[in-house]
């Protein structure tokens, strides 16, 4: 009768706590669901066959909804030459590709290591929300009484580091901060003190100035070595963060990055509103890179869990 009080119930509290819910997640994704699955679904559904006209036409519609060309064109090439597949049932089986894609990816939740120490290295261009993203996840872990470091190895912009402050002190989360220092040094200082002060987690925020590519990508890669060398028995989770509205664009950024500091997985920012929501499924399919954080405002609860059945839930339902 009392169920509701049972351990179970708890441990599904636990999980869905940092999850949006469906009818929010379906809100979040209305435009990417009409440019992705409305469109699609109302320019195809009504022909009789899927000849080459339909096919290159719904090619176009899929490349449009910022899905890339690469997995536009093997979506329509499976469907060219069988005829099991209707052209009525085109939103079926998008959601089984979709499906099967975003499984493919690979595990979505966010790695921790109880009783141990985390460290979650975020990177990525200006302004995707890196340091906003830094203080969502400081709120997150303090809700759940950890012991949260951060280390600001945006040492770059003495903003960055303001804003940091300002994001760390909001959280009730430490920082590390060392004005105009080597960012690797940065990064040196706050694994030394997570460890000598039994922190659970280090949250290291980083530079995303792509004027000079070249220095960045050396900068990123000293501090993944400053890490993997203090850090390497410890869990190391490697969050690039793209911002949604980026599209096809963000891509080509994973892909830099991934290649500088071998990436463990994504988070999209800024899907509140975004009609480009379709890069979550070209990262999983073109890097076989996890989707696991969504940031869907500016708030500091703002940040969700991705679950692959949800937002596929959502955009088809
Ligand atoms: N709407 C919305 N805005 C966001 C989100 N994440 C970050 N922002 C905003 O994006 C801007 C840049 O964020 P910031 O964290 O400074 O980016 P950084 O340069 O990568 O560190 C700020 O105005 C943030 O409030 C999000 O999920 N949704
Ligand atoms: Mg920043």
């Amino acid at each position: 009768m009392f169920d509701f009080f049972s351990k179970k119930n708890e441990d599904n509290y636990e999980r869905s706590r940092f999850s949006l819910g469906l009818d929010k997640l379906k809100q979040t994704l209305s435009q990417t669901t009409r440019t992705l699955v409305e469109n699609i679904a109302e320019n195809i559904e009504e022909e009789s066959e899927f000849s080459d006209f339909v096919l290159d036409d719904m090619e176009d519609l899929l490349i449009r909804a910022d899905l890339g060309v690469n997995y536009a064109s093997e979506l329509v090439d499976k469907l060219r030459g069988q005829d099991k597949i209707k052209p009525s049932e085109v939103k079926n089986y998008l959601r089984t590709e979709f499906l099967k894609t975003l499984s493919a990816s690979g595990d979505t939740e966010l790695n921790y290591k109880q009783n141990e120490l985390n460290i979650y290295f975020v990177s990525g261009v200006n302004g995707v929300g890196k340091t906003t993203l830094i203080g969502k996840l400081a709120y997150r872990f303090k809700l759940e009484s950890k012991k949260v470091l951060i280390a600001a190895g945006d040492t770059f912009r003495a903003a960055a580091e303001e804003q940091l402050d300002i994001w760390s002190k909001r959280a009730g989360a430490d920082i590390v901060r060392r004005d105009k220092a080597d960012p690797a040094s940065v990064v040196f200082e706050a694994i030394q003190k997570a460890k000598n002060e039994n922190y659970d987690v280090i949250l290291i925020d980083t530079a995303g100035r792509l004027q000079n590519k070249y220095n960045l990508m050396e900068e990123l890669s000293k501090i993944k070595a400053v890490i993997d060398k203090n850090a390497s028995e410890f869990l190391r989770e490697c969050i690039l963060v793209l911002d949604a509205n980026t599209g096809q664009n963000g891509l080509q950024q994973a892909k830099i990055f991934q290649e500088a500091i071998n990436l463990t997985s994504v988070a999209i920012t800024k899907l509140d509103g975004s009609a480009k929501g379709a890069i979550v499924l070209a990262i999983a399919k073109e890097l076989k890179l996890p989707v696991k954080l969504i940031g869907v405002g500016e708030k500091m609860e703002d940040l969700k869990d991705f679950n692959s059945t949800d937002f596929i839930e959502a955009l088809f339902s």
